[in-house]
């Protein structure tokens, strides 16, 4: 009996150390900081250096940034900056870039890839009222808001009145 119930201590602690081992807790400490940067990512992203990032494909013919059928509108729900004085990349002058964004994924029929595109809104005093465009490939509803491109993101901008909508290429997919 007396055996029985130090073998049962023994387990008992061995488990307990391994649960509370050094290495446990780096482990969980590195599956923590992993996840944590990958979470960004996914499919909403935070703006701040996309303005900055050059396009990969920039010398790939581009179709008409003008036209809701244009590539990169695959997933764009909203007023394209680029018939509001802006272009797919930049706010029109005034406009404030949103800090938050709707990713999602288009096929460039130049050269038949997939490219990560980020719809970030431009906020400004009033809407656009321009090319109107309510393209919804991978969009989801709004209660999934992560997914869904049906969000004014320009609820993060110091003016809370959406403009028009970027359409910025991150990369291939
Ligand atoms: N992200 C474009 C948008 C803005 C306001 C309302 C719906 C969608």
């Amino acid at each position: 009996m007396e055996k029985l119930l130090d073998q049962w201590m023994e387990r008992s602690g061995r488990r307990l150390a391994q649960r509370l081992s050094r290495r446990g807790f780096v482990a969980k400490l590195g599956v923590l900081l992993v996840g944590g940067t990958a979470l960004p990512l996914l499919p909403v992203a935070r703006a701040a250096a996309d303005s900055a990032r050059p396009e990969p494909d920039a010398t790939t013919p581009e179709g008409d940034p003008e036209s809701c059928d244009y590539w990169r509108h695959c997933a764009i729900d909203g007023f394209a900056c680029s018939c509001c004085g802006g272009t797919q990349t930049a706010c029109p002058p005034g406009a404030e870039l949103s800090a938050v964004t709707w990713i999602g994924t288009c096929r460039n029929p130049a050269d038949d890839r997939n490219y990560v595109i980020s719809y970030n809104d431009c906020c400004a005093k009033s809407p656009c009222g321009r090319c109107i465009c309510n393209r919804n490939e991978g969009d989801r509803p709004m209660y999934q808001p992560a997914k869904s491109n049906d969000i004014n993101w320009c609820q993060s901008a110091s003016s809370n009145m959406y403009h028009c909508t970027l359409a910025v290429v991150l990369g291939e997919a």
